[in-house]
């Protein structure tokens, strides 16, 4: 197999002199609550849309770190079934930002060996929305790098809900009986079936809820939180996420 570098995993590294992050022990699947974002530009006497540009700008570095740190999976909710509630002016900005987004960096993830996903239903999203994502889904399928999962018209309710329907669906035909619904076939109905669950969350901007979120899929996981918004998350708030996390784990991980 080639050795993808300078984006390899393999790479033997050693302790981050400054904070002590351990290389080898990096999470496998960091999932984000990207929060703040309308906030940090009305503190700035600026329109909200201008938090959500600035907040994708801070997805493209965080998904580069991510990258080269080896994580294998990173799940950002970039927009949730009750988002569109939000005013049109801002549901019709959002949607245009996988567009902008992709427009401009789709060749940097097939480059970096990225494979682009989604969870939620992005049936409903506006056309020109999901034509960018579903090229960018295809032009990265063969792709065996990090996963890079957007959630977008995600609720976590109503994936649940959707899933005993399809298990329903199924007793209801006779191809199943009641006692063999278990908490591993549950998990084979989600959106996120094919995925491990995350090992850590990250919620930016001082708010700790999980906001209909892959309540599932974060029973076990590690829960990071930051006052600082979205757009002001760098690199070094995510390496001292990690690092706490492996510190969570060193001392309650047992043997
Ligand atoms: C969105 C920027 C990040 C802060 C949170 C909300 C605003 C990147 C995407 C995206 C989605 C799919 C895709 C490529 C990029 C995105 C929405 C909002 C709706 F294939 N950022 N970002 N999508 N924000």
């Amino acid at each position: 197999m080639p050795i993808k570098f300078p984006f390899s995993k393999n790479k033997k590294q050693t302790i981050n002199r400054t904070l002590g992050l351990d290389y080898d022990h990096i999470p496998k699947h960091v999932a984000i609550i990207m929060d703040g974002n309308g906030r940090w530009a009305k503190n700035r006497g600026m329109p909200r849309i201008a938090g959500h540009k600035e907040g994708m700008s801070v997805v493209k570095k965080i998904v580069r770190h991510a990258s080269d740190l080896g994580v294998e999976i990173l799940t950002l909710y970039a927009f949730s079934t009750e988002n569109w509630k939000r005013p049109k002016n801002e549901v019709d900005f959002l949607m245009k930002l996988p567009v902008d987004f992709l427009g401009t960096y789709l060749p940097e993830l097939i480059e970096r060996n990225v494979q682009v996903q989604t969870i939620g239903d992005v049936t409903l999203l506006p056309a020109h929305t999901q034509k960018a994502i579903k090229d960018a889904v295809e032009k990265t399928s063969t792709n065996d790098g990090l996963i890079l999962n957007f959630a977008l018209n995600y609720g976590s309710r109503y994936e649940m809900v959707h899933a005993v329907k399809e298990i329903a669906e199924n007793v209801e035909k006779g191809t199943i009986s009641a006692e063999d619904v278990t908490e591993e076939m549950f998990t084979s109905h989600l959106y996120t079936s094919k995925l491990l669950e995350p090992d850590l969350l990250i919620r930016t901007s001082g708010e700790q809820r999980l906001s209909n979120f892959l309540l599932w899929q974060l029973a076990y996981s590690e829960f990071w939180f930051t006052e600082v918004f979205w757009p002001d998350f760098d690199e070094s708030h995510f390496e001292k996420a990690l690092y706490d996390y492996q510190n969570r784990k060193r001392r309650y991980g047992g043997i």
